[in-house]
């Protein structure tokens, strides 16, 4: 591996039209605020750069839909998204925006290099336009039929439903999602970057020179390279984004993938002043964390431009994750289908290590992944709590109750001791090339081992049994101990920033370097220590109830939906209602209708008389509930035969979001017999 001098690290500019959820996190912030912190911990020069992705369709829309201006919009999303970046511990260098003038200027003078440079091809093409709004149809504005998977709302430039990258003039049926309209085609001119002319160019600095990245992402590249590139605009026919910085380009703005990663550099310009040598000198490592979704311009668009532009290095490394998938459904903000990390802030004040955890632990990192809350309780108390939370705290309520809280003197270590400290050392080098090499779920379970070696130590050595006879062997296997959780606070602080601190004030160390992660006498005989105070607590079901409460109503909220609402049928008159007899019975018996499914046969006492009844309900209801229930009853309508049994009268019920009958009730007790009317 090559050796860099400094480090730049990227992760994706998360768009300021809505909060992060945890499918953020886990496929991006977290790995790299961990790839980040460990750098940091080993005295690289290293900076990190992120801010929020301000343009582009989808934050027009939604300023549409609440009727706000895009900058209301993104001045909302970005505020939330930057303070519960900031409670999570994730440690930017700096937060930028791609509103701000630096990125303005920074990306103005990009796009005008390359189009004095030649770099460009200009365009007149046809494109759809909403004669109603009076205005051209970019990417989302457009919606229609993927001619692909028929899926009806698929968007101008991508079907989300089976991830085809689209052009808008190939839908079916589209229409204008401002109006509605049918929208037409007008011409318009945009400038495109020729893709094509750097094929060669992507073809050996990729496939050949980059076999070391990730699969998917070397994967993806590759399909994509075979399938030939084409021209790509890189302006669009909008109000709201960069304008484009030449002669005749009224109304047109720079296309959000363009102007966005360069936000990379806006932000490192606005960081520091000596932001070109991390930018322009070929010994600075770039690396980009990102989605799936992003491959493409990390790998090909950005690339490309950098390329044409002349100045600028190439990520070294573009270590992209797949998706995580919320209870075994799709992650969705139109949804809301998502744990939200504003949200989960509130929900659990003081758990961001629990998060931060369970994420890592469980990263979509060579393919997608599932989020349960069932998952993160129980990684929380068999891991966090069991594992390393148990060995912490024994090891200092022992150390508090032999030796008054100081570290005490180990004469002699026996072979197992030593091997046990050694057993770090080993670990430290798993751990690191597991980080190098992006591994971080790996990298974790590392990191845990040596809080798993610790509990296995004090179970064999059984301090607690040895003391009486033997207090200088205890001395010696609590000095041990102690070794192990110095050690142990350095290891975890890339994962779990707030637990590092938190033992290191236990332990009443000041902060630790990564160089002494292996050290076996990092804390000196006789140190005074805290007093011992637990580092994780039991997540009760209560907790976790609450949550999957939130998204069942999420889901049913969704179905609500999309239930069409049956036209209204043609009126009638008060004679034709009144002929109808509804009377209020009570169910008094109730049995399955053998050989079916769907029937139960009822017995109902319906003021009028006691009558039998064949319902088709079972599926929805046992003979159980039913029995005592009041419901009602239209006691007219002509008996009819049903399994060899007389039916005489319906019960009325309703359909529910699911398709599920649930029965029409007073709203409490009336006698039977009342009349419905
Ligand atoms: N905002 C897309 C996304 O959040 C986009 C990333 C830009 S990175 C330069 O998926
Ligand atoms: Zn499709």
């Amino acid at each position: 591996m090559k050796k860099f001098k400094r480090y730049l690290v990227t992760s994706a500019l998360p768009y300021a039209n809505g909060p992060v959820h945890i499918g953020h996190l886990a496929g991006v912030y977290i790995p790299s605020d961990i790839y980040v912190r460990y750098l940091r911990l080993k005295g690289e020069d290293v900076l990190w750069v992120c801010g929020s992705d301000e343009h582009g369709v989808p934050i027009t829309i939604k300023a549409r839909q609440e009727g706000v201006t895009p900058q209301d919009i993104v001045d909302k999303y970005h505020n939330i998204i930057k303070n519960s970046f900031e409670e999570l511990g994730i440690s930017f260098d700096i937060y930028s925006r791609t509103s701000s003038e630096m990125h303005r200027k920074t990306a103005s003078d990009f796009f005008r290099k390359l189009y004095d440079d030649g770099k460009f091809i200009e365009q007149t093409t046809m494109q759809y336009y909403d004669p109603e709004a009076g205005q051209f149809l970019a990417d989302r504005y457009i919606t229609g039929t993927c001619p692909h998977c028929q899926n009806e709302k698929a968007y101008g430039d991508q079907c989300e439903k089976c991830g085809t990258t689209l052009n808008a003039t190939d839908l079916i049926n589209p229409r204008s999602a401002i109006t509605g309209a049918v929208p037409e085609l007008r011409e318009t001119k945009h400038w495109f970057l020729p893709l094509d002319r750097y094929e060669s160019f992507l073809r050996r600095w990729i496939l050949e020179e980059h076999k070391e990245w990730k699969p998917n992402v070397y994967g993806q590249c590759k399909s994509w390279l075979d399938l030939g590139l084409q021209p790509r605009a890189v302006s669009r026919d909008l109000d709201w984004g960069i304008p484009v910085p030449v002669e005749g380009a009224e109304g047109k703005v720079l296309y959000v993938w363009f102007d966005a990663p360069i936000g990379y550099i806006s932000a490192t310009k606005e960081l520091t002043p000596e932001w070109e040598k991390y930018w322009k000198d070929s010994e600075t490592k770039l690396v980009h964390f990102i989605g799936k979704d992003n491959i493409v311009f990390h790998c090909i668009v950005f690339p490309s431009m950098l390329q044409a532009h002349g100045e600028y290095i190439l990520p070294d490394n573009v270590p992209a994750n797949e998706f995580l998938n919320l209870e075994n459904d799709k992650i969705s903000t139109s949804r809301n289908w998502a744990v939200w990390l504003h949200e989960y802030l509130q929900d659990f004040p003081g758990k961001q290590d629990v998060l931060r955890y369970v994420l890592c632990a469980n990263a979509p990192e060579t393919k997608d992944n599932d989020f349960t809350w069932k998952d993160f309780q129980a990684r929380n108390n068999n891991e966090l709590v069991a594992i390393l939370g148990n060995f912490v705290n024994r090891t200092l309520v022992l150390t508090t109750k032999y030796f008054e809280g100081k570290v005490p003197v180990a004469e002699t270590l026996t072979d197992y001791d030593r091997d046990c400290l050694k057993e770090v050392s080993a670990i430290k080098i798993s751990l690191e090339n597991n980080i190098e090499h992006y591994r971080f779920r790996e990298a974790l379970k590392d990191a845990m081992n040596i809080a798993r070696m610790g509990n296995k130590y004090l179970a064999d050595t059984e301090p607690w049994k040895v003391f009486k006879e033997n207090p200088s062997r205890v001395a010696a296997i609590l000095n041990t101990a102690l070794q192990i959780t110095a050690n142990l606070a350095i290891a975890i602080e890339p994962f779990m920033p707030f637990t590092a601190d938190k033992l290191l004030n236990l332990l009443q160390c000041g902060s630790l370097g990564w160089n002494q992660l292996g050290n076996d006498s990092i804390l000196s005989v006789g140190h005074q220590l805290g007093k011992p105070e637990l580092l994780f607590e039991k997540i009760e079901d209560k907790a976790i109830e609450v949550q999957l409460a939130k998204l069942e109503a999420a889901r049913m909220a969704n179905l609500a939906k999309e239930v069409k609402v049956e036209p209204c049928k043609e009126s009638i008159s008060f004679d034709d209602f009144s002929r109808m007899d509804i009377r209020v019975s009570k169910i008094v018996a109730a049995e399955k209708v053998a050989k079916t499914k769907k029937l139960l046969k009822l017995t109902v006492d319906t003021g009028i008389d006691v009558r039998t009844i064949v319902s088709g309900i079972a599926e929805f209801f046992t003979p159980e509930e039913l029995i005592g229930k009041q419901v009602l009853v239209l006691v007219n309508l002509e008996p009819r035969e049903l399994k060899g049994i007389k039916s005489e009268g319906m019960i009325l019920m309703a359909e529910d979001a699911t398709g599920k009958l649930v029965a029409v009730v007073p709203e409490h007790e009336v006698k039977q017999g009342s009349c419905v009317r």
